[in-house]
């Protein structure tokens, strides 16, 4: 299968003031495209997982070549969180709603305490990484963080994803990590959230 840098579905001005058109070019186009590349290089000569979506490929990473199997973390986790990062970001104010929002307020007590305990989880994540909502394996809501670019497959499907790395936010925040995860809770599509959610279960 082809892979390659999918489009983002708003343009790259599209979450100012909270992600900063440069910045969202830059990551788009140079990072995430970065990742992709290498991804595709390392698998060079693994024509069956090239022809799997890169999901498949990090759920099942015992398919991999050992000698492979680094580099298809780190830049096959590269290729896929940013792709589902992108989606869950958008430019209209939405919050959720019916069953994620009651699955959320069974988790964590009230969407408030479930924000706080997520932007915890990216405000401490020591160095690079992510904080996530993942939908456990018995269906129940969990935040975790990341190092690197570790997707977190190991504890659930992630349906709710926020980059910690400083090139998502250094230009605008500079070293003000906790200023931008503020800012990502105005520019959260929970239609799309709860669209993953709805997949997962
Ligand atoms: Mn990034």
């Amino acid at each position: 299968m082809e892979h390659k840098l999918p489009e983002l579905p708003y343009a790259y001005d599209a979450l100012e003031p909270y992600i900063d058109a440069k910045t969202m070019e830059i990551h788009h186009t140079k990072h995430h495209q970065g990742y992709i590349t290498k991804y595709v290089n390392a698998l060079e000569g693994e024509e069956a997982l090239l022809n799997k979506d890169v999901e498949e490929v990090l759920r099942d990473l015992s398919s991999v070549p050992e000698s492979k199997r680094a580099a298809i973390i780190n830049n096959g986790g590269g290729y896929f969180n940013h792709r589902l990062f992108w989606t869950i970001l958008g430019p209209s104010k939405t919050m959720p709603s019916g069953d994620l929002l009651e699955a959320i307020k069974k988790e964590f007590d009230s969407f408030d305490n479930f924000k706080d305990v997520f932007s915890n989880a990216a405000a401490t994540r020591f160095g690079s990484g992510w904080a996530w909502l993942v939908v456990a394996d018995d269906g129940s809501l969990k935040v975790l963080s990341t190092a690197n670019q570790d997707a977190p497959f190991s504890e659930g499907t992630p349906i709710l994803a926020l980059d910690v790395w400083e090139h998502a936010y250094y230009l605008n925040y500079q070293n003000r990590r906790p200023d931008y995860i503020k800012s990502f809770w105005q520019v959260v599509n929970w239609d799309k959230v709860q669209e993953y959610y709805n997949n997962a279960l």
